[in-house]
């Protein structure tokens, strides 16, 4: 074997989604692995999602050592630093790459990966697993989009690398070098629906300031709209799904390509309900209307507050009238929406807060989840607060998600913000129906007085 890849993601080991049980396939090292087969390289995966770290372990300490390439997020990384330490021990050479490590180069280098790798893979590692098989260190220089250490220990960090130019060129993910029918028969166990993931293209071009861009920077590029749908004509072929995933960042980013690649999905016949992500700004009636044709039946939107004020220092480019028009199309063409929502962002007061209440009240999406901010590191948003970033834990143990932001409101005030968020929108909910339960609205009613009282009783705490 001359690569194996893998990423440090344990499924079984995540009790949040263990109750959910949506996994999906990591497609970037499946990317990789289909680039470096079809060059001729022995390369496999294990795909940590079903496993357990005791495999990995065994398998890498059975040996023979060759090269071993991780995939790190913000979340994975601990696991990570477990993975490339034992990896060492067991004589392996190690490559690290994916949307973290480029903005952490230092730190993964000193937890043990010879090579890090910035930006995409695939050529990148076409390049380095050679030199990595044969120990010719000295030729590392030569080879851009990597970070490495030098003799004396100082880190080196070569030019970028110049992105894919046709992606339409590259292979499909080497989805059969993982057992791909688990995922869709977990779906299918848990859901009533096997699912199945697919990307259209590359990179966002939009520059919401608290997204991570490491990997495509803030470059687009699309894949032809009749290669997406023979993948996805295939991928029913194979493994019979009720449902698929468009994983992209913005899947209506181009209007034009959608409308095209719905004609290339009704030449072919192929019509599956799957969901997707957009930006409010990206979806109009016309657009909104061929999703539904299309089989969309969930449209994902950012909407993140509904203060002008906050989405404007977001630099996020929508208002939120637009969301509001975006979740009434979606409805009245029969699509249910999610919306995601951020407490915490800089400047954001009770004011917006109360503000977000009442646009989630009433736009009235079918799903929502909040999360409170936290700065990536790399992103415009973390270098605005970088001088009041603390980490309470080691590197090697935390992620950016435990980032205490000094100064900000404590976790407890956004606690009451998000008590009453769900109490006044379920508050509401309950009022529109005629046999609404007295005892439950009276609850409610209680909750959020609790909740306006909390706010203003923490609004003094702060993180530390
Ligand atoms: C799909 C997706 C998910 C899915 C993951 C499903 C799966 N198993 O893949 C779900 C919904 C579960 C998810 C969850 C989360 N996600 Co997510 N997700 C994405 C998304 C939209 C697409 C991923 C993808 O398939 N990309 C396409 C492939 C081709 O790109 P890629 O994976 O980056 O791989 C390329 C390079 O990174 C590199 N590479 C990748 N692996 C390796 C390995 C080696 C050895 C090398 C050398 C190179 C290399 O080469 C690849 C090919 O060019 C990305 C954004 C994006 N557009 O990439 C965010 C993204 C990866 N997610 C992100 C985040 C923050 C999260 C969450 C933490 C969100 C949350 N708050 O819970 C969780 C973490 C979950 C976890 N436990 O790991 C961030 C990561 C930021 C960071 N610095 O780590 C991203 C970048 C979004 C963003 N812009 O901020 N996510
Ligand atoms: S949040 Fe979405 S729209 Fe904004 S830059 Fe990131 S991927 Fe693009």
């Amino acid at each position: 074997m001359d690569i194996l890849l893998t990423h440090g993601y344990f499924l079984y080991e995540d009790p949040k989604e263990l109750q959910i049980m949506k996994p999906y396939p990591p497609l970037g090292i499946l990317y990789i692995c289909s680039h470096l087969r079809n060059k001729g390289f022995k390369a496999e995966v294990f795909d940590s999602t079903f496993s357990s770290r005791q495999q990995l372990w065994d398998l890498l300490r059975q040996g023979p050592p060759s090269v071993l390439g991780v995939y790190a997020n913000l979340m994975t990384r601990p696991n990570v630093v477990e993975i490339l330490r034992t990896a060492k021990e067991a004589g392996w050479r190690t490559v690290v790459g994916g949307p973290e490590p480029g903005a952490y180069v230092d730190e993964y280098l000193a937890a043990g990966a010879d090579v890090v790798v910035v930006g995409e893979g695939e050529l990148t590692l076409e390049e380095v697993v050679p030199v990595l098989r044969v120990g010719g260190f000295d030729k590392l220089g030569q080879i851009d989009g990597i970070a490495f250490l030098s003799p004396d220990g100082s880190v080196v960090q070569t030019k970028p690398r110049e992105q894919i130019k046709d992606i339409d060129a590259q292979p499909w993910p080497a989805r059969e070098a993982i057992d791909m029918t688990r995922y869709v028969a977990v779906w299918r166990q848990h859901h009533g629906m096997g699912s199945v993931s697919l990307i259209t293209a590359r990179g966002c071009p939009y520059h919401c300031r608290w997204c991570s861009h490491e990997v495509f920077g803030k470059t687009h590029r699309r894949r032809k709209p009749a290669s997406v749908a023979d993948e996805l004509a295939w991928l029913i072929n194979r493994y019979h799904p009720q449902m698929a995933w468009m994983a992209d960042d913005v899947f209506t980013i181009h209007h034009g390509w959608l409308f095209q690649y719905a004609t290339e999905l009704r030449h072919r016949g192929v019509k599956l309900p799957f969901e997707c992500i957009s930006r409010a700004d990206r979806l109009n009636l016309q657009v909104v209307q061929t999703l539904a044709d299309m089989g969309c039946f969930r449209v994902w939107i950012g909407s993140e507050s509904g203060s002008q004020r906050i989405l404007d220092a977001m630099e996020r480019g929508v208002t939120v009238e637009q969301v509001q028009t975006a979740v009434a199309l979606c409805r009245s063409a029969g699509i249910q929406t999610g919306m995601f929502l951020m407490w915490g962002y800089e400047g954001e007061d009770i004011s917006d807060i109360e503000a977000t209440v009442e646009h989630v009240k009433k736009t009235d999406p079918d799903i929502f989840f909040t999360t409170v901010a936290y700065p990536i590191k790399g992103t415009p948003y973390f270098s605005d607060v970088a001088e009041r970033v603390e980490n309470p834990k080691p590197w090697s143990e935390s992620s950016d998600r435990e980032f205490r932001v000094r100064n900000r409101h404590s976790r407890q005030f956004y606690r009451f913000a998000d008590k009453l968020l769900r109490s006044e929108v379920e508050l509401r909910r309950l009022g529109q129906k005629p046999d609404a339960n007295n005892t439950s609205m009276a609850e409610l009613r209680s909750g959020i007085a609790e909740a306006r009282a909390g706010l203003r009783a923490t609004i003094s705490e702060v993180e530390v």
